[in-house]
């Protein structure tokens, strides 16, 4: 059997090098826990960035799978297939939004946010042809294609990557008061993640994403929401903006959408946006098919049928009170929301990589997220006694010299 290093270095002499992994090589997961190439078993704490809010390998989403995959797996778009309304009708039922529109991967979704929010912009409400707007935040992460780092403010993200698209003014992250001197007349939408997680998570300010709300009601601009990340329970809430009591005009889904088995994202919202679109102007080959139909169907059962909104706000809240207690030695700051938690260490320690390869050592898997700052965010089915086994582990390893 070969051994992690030899799938390391096919990796490293094949592969572009486009990510720093930690070098564990994992080749089965189940729920919670993944199993290395030598067999060591892990605590999955990062998730792979919330899209198996369900666990690995869920049985009723590997079950929808395989029954779809012996069925029909792809028609396009140019024919109907018997899942995709099934689909639409789950997501509305669940969601509140009368309309979808399906994608694969998230930046594909926000993409098609953007389209369909400057399409209002131009249709709705009446801006100039090629001049709409659209206002988003300091440190914001909505995916890699060439339009959506044109509004990265991360260097690394967009150096040597342009020409840029226009039309994306930044202001602040969390100040209402720049945003408010931020709209204009030709302003179509603001668009926010309501919780940063790339940028370290990061929570804006208590009553930020209601005012911003009020904002755009007044202002007759789309509230575009990016929930490819908080959304779907990750916060202890279906969206993130529900804890604020917010509707955005437009909500960007995506990840946990599948539960980690393929692909899938979405744009919802209410037929006054959405209904714009029309035959021709927006697709995918992929988008909307029925395998993909299928299996958002059963990630979506999951998160209901197991009360993993529940579940992330209570064990959520139970990891930030232990975590809590632990003493400040390395820690400078602990911030997050239901089962999306960042532990940011002191910066004279020189990054956290160090106690993500420490963890891994110990059994629990996480990243590092902007050198300092170190994520946790299991699986939402994560029990107690998972939790509590874990707990000591991080306490050790955030005491560690
Ligand atoms: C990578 C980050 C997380 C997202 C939000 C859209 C997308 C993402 C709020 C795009 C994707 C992923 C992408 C992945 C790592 C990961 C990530 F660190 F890069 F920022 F989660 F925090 N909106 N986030 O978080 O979705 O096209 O990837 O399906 O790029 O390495 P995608």
């Amino acid at each position: 059997m070969p051994n992690s290093e030899y799938f390391i270095n096919l990796e490293e002499d094949y592969g572009a090098h486009n990510y720093h992994p930690l070098d564990v090589v994992i080749s089965r997961g189940e729920g919670v826990w993944v199993y290395d190439v030598d067999g060591k078993k892990y605590l999955d704490c990062l998730s792979a960035y919330s899209a198996l809010n369900q666990g690995h390998n869920h049985p009723k989403i590997r079950k929808a799978m395989t029954d779809q995959l012996e069925r029909l797996t792809l028609t396009s778009r140019a024919f109907r297939n018997d899942k995709l309304g099934l689909f639409y009708k789950k997501l509305a039922d669940m969601t509140g939004y009368e309309m979808s529109l399906p994608m694969n991967s998230g930046a594909e979704a926000v993409e098609t946010a953007i389209k369909v929010a400057r399409k209002w912009g131009y249709v709705s409400k009446g801006i100039k042809r090629y001049e709409a707007e659209i206002i988003v935040a300091d440190g914001n992460f909505h995916g890699r294609t060439t339009t959506i780092i044109s509004f990265t403010t991360n260097e690394d993200y967009k150096k040597d990557f342009g020409p840029f698209t226009p039309g994306f003014p930044i202001v602040e992250y969390g100040d209402i008061d720049a945003l408010k001197s931020a709209i204009k007349e030709n302003t179509a939408a603001i668009m926010l993640e309501p919780l940063q997680g790339e940028n370290g998570i990061i929570l804006p300010p208590q009553g930020y994403l209601k005012a911003v709300r009020a904002l755009c009601e007044e202002n007759n601009i789309l509230f575009i929401a990016d929930e490819i990340q908080t959304g779907l329970g990750r916060t202890g809430a279906l969206f993130a903006c529900q804890h604020e009591d917010v509707r955005p005009d437009i909500m960007v889904v995506g990840k946990a959408l599948s539960g980690g088995f393929y692909p899938v994202s979405a744009v919802l919202a209410d037929k006054a946006v959405l209904g714009l679109i029309q035959p021709g102007e927006h697709g995918s080959t992929f988008g909307g098919n029925p395998l993909g139909a299928a299996v958002g169907i059963a990630a979506l059962e999951v998160i209901q049928e197991e009360k993993l909104i529940d579940n992330a706000k209570f064990m959520g809240e139970y990891m930030m009170d232990y975590l809590e207690e632990i003493p400040k030695k390395n820690i400078l700051d602990i911030r997050g929301k239901g089962l999306l938690i960042g532990v940011e260490l002191k910066h004279e320690l020189g990054g956290a990589r160090r106690f993500a390869e420490t963890l891994q050592d110990r059994g629990i898997l996480v990243k590092e997220t902007h050198t300092h700052i170190l994520r946790l965010a299991p699986p939402l089915i994560i029990d107690k006694k998972t939790v509590d086994w874990m707990l000591p582990i991080l306490r050790d390893v955030l005491l560690m010299d």
